[in-house]
């Protein structure tokens, strides 16, 4: 079994109740199986214009562990499969989504496809991704950026809020 850990977001139809039903699906995955959920994060948009970002809905965030016989680009059509499921449409890059499942790492994998880059080619700058992926996995570090641990007391992350349980 491989090691691997998936980065969910939702900021349309409910999102809190999309990523647990993204949990749910990615416990149901053939050959797989989740070790670890985060809790879930509320989370300020990020990467939109000034002018824009008033009219994006906050994020519903986490971060989930899993265990996969799977390889990453099967594991990633079964991730978009479970967007699909979820009815992701893609009207134009970064639009309001439903489910959104980035796989961010697997294994120390390196791998810089068309369709896939691992590890996730934004994640170390990311406060959505980081501080749910650090409630579960203190100790990784990022093969070129460090320990997670030292990019989230660099970067003072501002807008991620763990929702109670
Ligand atoms: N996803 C993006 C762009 N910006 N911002 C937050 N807070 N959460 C996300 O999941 C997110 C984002 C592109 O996938
Ligand atoms: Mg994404
Ligand atoms: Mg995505």
């Amino acid at each position: 079994m491989h090691q691997a850990f998936v980065a969910l977001g939702s900021n349309l139809l409910d999102p809190i109740q999309q990523v647990k039903n993204a949990m749910a699906a990615l416990a149901n995955i053939p050959h797989t199986r989740v070790c670890q959920v985060s809790s879930l994060y509320q989370t300020a948009p990020v990467g939109y214009e000034a002018d824009q970002i008033s009219q994006v809905p906050d994020f519903i965030n986490a971060v989930v562990a899993i265990e996969t016989d799977l390889t990453p680009l099967d594991l990633l059509d079964v991730l978009l499969e479970i967007e699909n499921n979820a009815g992701r449409e893609r009207p134009y890059p970064n639009a309001p989504r439903v489910l959104d499942c980035d796989l961010l790492l697997y294994e120390n994998v390196i791998l810089n496809t068309a369709k896939l880059t691992l590890p996730h080619p934004r994640m170390h700058t990311r406060g959505f991704v980081l501080l749910p992926l650090f409630e579960i996995a203190p100790h990784l570090s990022l093969v070129n950026h460090g320990k997670i641990a030292e990019l989230i007391q660099s970067n003072q992350f501002s807008g991620v809020n763990k929702l109670s349980a």
